[in-house]
């Protein structure tokens, strides 16, 4: 109960000093999430925004709250459920906690090409996993893209998947993270995103795995000597309303706001998916040392993990992504 109290409090606070406050505004969307604000979630949600304004003629405000100031992933989709926030963007491996569905998502390279994924996510099985969180009290409407996931570490370069052997990774909370290194010989650590950079900066960690956005945008290279492009994780974002709260808006701004999430989370994906080819060289250019990997074989010696795990989702929802 401290943590949403403490959560209230946080949310009382900063709306006082939320951006300017639209005149005519009836409803404010304080939408919230962990991410940096040079990066990817920031810049499709500040699309969200200025769509939404738009199409509700200001009758909607929204305001960001970025770097986890409403808390981690996990705090934030609780407040959702709770209706004590309105809406966030996170990672859908979180929302393996809520939901077993999303583990579908968090197999090792079931994500390799984007559009064959977003066919499966836009369609009818993505739409049936998005839906399993209303019975949580949580509208999930989009999967947009946080990106293909690369390990770093302060030790060495990680080339094949022995290379782990022995090094403590943080993940996410999500089993099918933690199995994976630990399969691989590492001590998975999960633990929320806002702790990570302190632990990396401290040693108790060796490393983590994000997208180079992510990467970047917090700074992980000023801690961290390697990164390994593995792609091991396809990382999908969500976008989230409290369904209370989206349940209580009129039906022409709950339309507007159906609208521009969509135009959002296209915008938001094409953004993400162009800034790996720059983040090489930029990451490089800070003193970086950045190696390839084999992901064939990184696949193939997955293959384990997929027998462990397989039985935790719907057989044609599997074989749907696999397709
Ligand atoms: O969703 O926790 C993580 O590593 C996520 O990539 C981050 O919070 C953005």
């Amino acid at each position: 109960m401290k943590k949403f109290t403490t959560l209230i409090i946080a949310v009382f606070a900063l709306c006082l000093f939320a951006g300017t406050a639209l005149a005519d505004a009836k409803y404010i969307m304080r939408i919230g999430t962990t991410t940096e604000p040079e990066g990817h979630y920031h810049k499709g949600l500040l699309q969200f925004k200025e769509k939404v304004e738009q199409y509700t003629d200001g009758q909607v405000q929204v305001d960001i709250f970025l770097s986890s100031q409403l808390g981690n992933e996990r705090d934030m989709i609780e407040g959702l459920s709770m209706g004590l926030l309105e809406g966030s963007l996170t990672s859908s491996a979180p929302l393996a906690n809520f939901s077993p569905d999303f583990l579908l998502l968090d197999f090792p390279y079931v994500v390799t090409d984007r559009e064959k994924a977003y066919k499966v996510m836009d369609g009818p099985v993505g739409q049936a996993i998005l839906g399993t969180m209303d019975s949580k009290g949580v509208k999930a409407m989009g999967f947009w893209e946080n990106g293909f996931r690369h390990v770093t570490n302060s030790k060495r370069p990680i080339v094949n998947p022995e290379d782990l052997k022995g090094l403590k990774i943080r993940t996410m909370e999500n089993p099918i993270h933690q199995a994976t290194f630990e399969f691989f010989g590492a001590t998975p650590t999960p633990m929320a995103w806002s702790e990570v950079f302190l632990a990396l900066q401290q040693g108790t960690i060796d490393g983590q795995e994000n997208p180079l956005v992510i990467i970047d945008t917090v700074k992980v290279y000023e801690v961290q000597k390697y990164i390994s492009l593995t792609g091991h994780f396809y990382s999908p974002a969500v976008f989230m309303l409290s369904k209370q709260i989206f349940d209580s808006y009129p039906a022409d701004i709950q339309e507007a706001i159906v609208k521009a999430e969509k135009e959002a989370r296209d915008w938001e994906r094409a953004y993400s998916a162009q800034l790996d080819e720059q983040l090489v060289k930029d990451l490089t250019a800070k003193g970086v040392e950045i190696n390839t990997v084999d992901a064939a074989a990184w696949k193939a010696a997955c293959a384990p993990i997929y027998e462990k795990f397989k039985d935790r989702v719907n057989a044609d929802y599997l074989k749907a992504m696999l397709e």
